[in-house]
This record gives structure tokens, C-alpha cells and sequence, in this order.
């Protein structure tokens, strides 16, 4: 039985809830936040796992206060994270850029960039001191070239890049390990979200094609963390078979 930790962000939904349950059949402890207390129990009761192995942080990732206190009181038989899994993102509505909505725009860059970087900045410190650690940030194939509608998202997902490169630098003197794990199609409750609830647009977006899980990622961030500790998975573009590239689909009628 490993004894280590991974924290994971939005783990009440989609690719975060798969990583959660992959991370402990692994062995790992798991600290699983979210925003939504019912949800996260609701995890807590598919992960079957005892206070020992399991708690919750019920924060969202925009509130750096909360997200603050949430890190700076972590008992302290919690606080040696091993594993970052930022994961909490959204995209939101699909209108071309010159109609889209600020809120949403707002929404966006406050989660997918700005909760990132906070969680980024509250977990790593404590990883440099321990020179161990490993940050698993959920970027996009969508940060590799804007699509259709895709505008800010896009570019939340490239700037999810280009933060990664660069924590990655900061710290190559350190022991400390940054991967990029970038999915394409993932049929989980994302479009659902952009959509603003319109499932029937949302179940649109995989017809004709068989999309990727949340478990099919959450087993490449899942390989990533056990790579050896001198092999640094450093990104990971992962797409559906018949998917070549953001906005190359195959879809079978
Ligand atoms: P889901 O909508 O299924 O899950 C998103 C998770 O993020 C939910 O747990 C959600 O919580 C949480 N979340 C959203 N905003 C916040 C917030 N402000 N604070 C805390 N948690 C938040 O979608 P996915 O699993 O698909 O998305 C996970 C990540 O994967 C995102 O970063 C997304 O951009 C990325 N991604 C998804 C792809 C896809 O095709 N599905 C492809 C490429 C990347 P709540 O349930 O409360 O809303
Ligand atoms: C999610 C993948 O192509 O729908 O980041 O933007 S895509």
C-alpha cells in the first residue's frame, strides 16, 4: 500500500471524480475538493474510503481566501501532497467572439487560469521544501489552436500551457515533476456546462464518434505520477481515435 497523497480540484465531476477513484485503487490518499458539498459526499461514498484515506475540502477554486484556508489548515497528517491533479475547469457557451458573454468570459479565466495558479501557488512551496512532488495540470488540445467559438476558452487552455512550461523551468533544480495531460473529446458533464444545461446540444457534440472517458484520462495522469522518479511526463495530447486535432473529427453517420 503506497502512503501517499494526491490532492485533486473539481473531483465531483467527469475526469476529476475518475482520477479520484483511479488515485485510490492506486494506493493514494485523496484529498478531493469541489464546491458542492452534496456532490463531494456523494464521492466520498463511491470512494469508500476512511478519514484515514479521505477528505474532503468543500472550496471553489476562484476564492483564494477560501482556497487559502482550506491549504493553510490541512492537518498535519495531510499536508505532505504528493500529487497536485489541478483539474477544476469549464468551458462556457461556444458564441463567436465578438458576441460572447463577459460573465462567462469571467468565469472562465477566474477557474481554468486563476484557480490554477492559486492552487499552484498554495500546494508547491511545501513540495520545493520536501524536494518531492508532482503537479498534473488538465489542459486542452484546445489550448494547441483556437476553434470555431472556442476564443477565450482556448485560450485559458493555452495559457494552461504556457503556465506549465514555465513552472516546469522554475523548477528543474528541484525534484519536483509538471505534466501537461491535454484531452481532446471527453464525454463527461463539460458540455453539458458550456451548453448552460441544453443536453440535447451537449449529447450533439460526441455523436458519430466514440469519445475518451474521464477514466482514459485519468489513467495517463495515473501513469504519469507512477513514471519512474528520474521520467518526467511533461505533456500528454490525448485524443479520441477518430479525432486528429481540435477541429478534425470523423464522425460516423
Ligand atoms: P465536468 O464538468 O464533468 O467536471 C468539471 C469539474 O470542475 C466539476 O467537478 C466542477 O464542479 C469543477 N469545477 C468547475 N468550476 C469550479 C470551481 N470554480 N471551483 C471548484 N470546482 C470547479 O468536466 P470535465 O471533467 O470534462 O472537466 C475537467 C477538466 O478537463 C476541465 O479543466 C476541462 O477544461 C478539461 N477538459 C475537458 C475535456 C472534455 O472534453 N470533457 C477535454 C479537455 C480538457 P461542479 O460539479 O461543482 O460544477
Ligand atoms: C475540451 C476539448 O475540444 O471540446 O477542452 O475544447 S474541446
Amino acid at each position: 500500500m503506497l502512503n501517499k497523497i494526491a490532492l485533486i480540484t473539481g473531483a465531483t465531476s467527469g475526469i476529476g471524480r475518475a482520477c479520484a477513484l483511479k488515485f485510490a485503487q492506486a494506493g493514494y490518499r485523496i484529498i478531493a475538493t469541489g464546491r458542492n458539498k452534496e456532490k463531494l459526499r456523494t464521492l466520498a461514498s463511491e470512494l469508500g474510503l476512511d478519514r484515514n484515506n479521505l477528505l474532503l475540502l468543500d472550496f471553489d477554486v476562484r476564492d483564494r481566501h477560501a482556497a487559502t484556508l482550506a491549504i493553510e489548515s490541512l492537518p498535519e497528517k495531510w499536508r505532505d501532497i504528493d500529487v497536485l491533479v489541478n483539474n477544476a475547469g469549464l468551458a462556457l457557451g461556444l458564441e463567436p467572439e465578438y458576441e460572447g458573454n463577459y460573465d462567462d468570459w469571467d468565469t472562465m479565466i477566474d477557474t481554468n487560469i486563476k484557480g490554477l495558479l492559486t492552487m499552484t501557488r498554495l500546494v508547491v512551496p511545501h513540495m520545493v521544501e520536501r524536494n518531492a512532488g508532482h503537479i498534473i495540470n488538465i489542459g486542452s488540445v484546445a489550448g494547441d489552436a483556437a476553434y470555431a467559438g472556442g476564443n477565450v476558452y482556448c485560450a485559458t487552455k493555452s495559457a494552461v500551457k504556457t503556465i506549465t512550461d514555465g513552472l516546469r523551468i522554475d523548477l528543474a533544480h528541484t525534484a519536483v515533476r509538471v505534466t501537461n495531460v491535454k484531452p481532446g473529446l471527453v464525454e463527461t458533464n463539460f458540455s453539458n456546462t458550456r451548453f448552460h444545461g441544453d443536453n440535447a446540444r451537449a449529447a450533439t457534440v460526441y455523436n458519430g464518434i466514440k469519445p475518451l472517458t474521464g477514466n482514459d484520462i485519468a489513467d495517463v495522469a495515473l501513469y504519469a505520477a507512477q513514471a519512474p522518479a528520474h521520467v518526467q511526463i511533461a505533456e500528454v495530447l490525448v485524443l479520441a481515435t477518430h479525432q486528429a486535432n481540435g477541429t478534425v473529427i470523423h464522425r460516423q453517420s
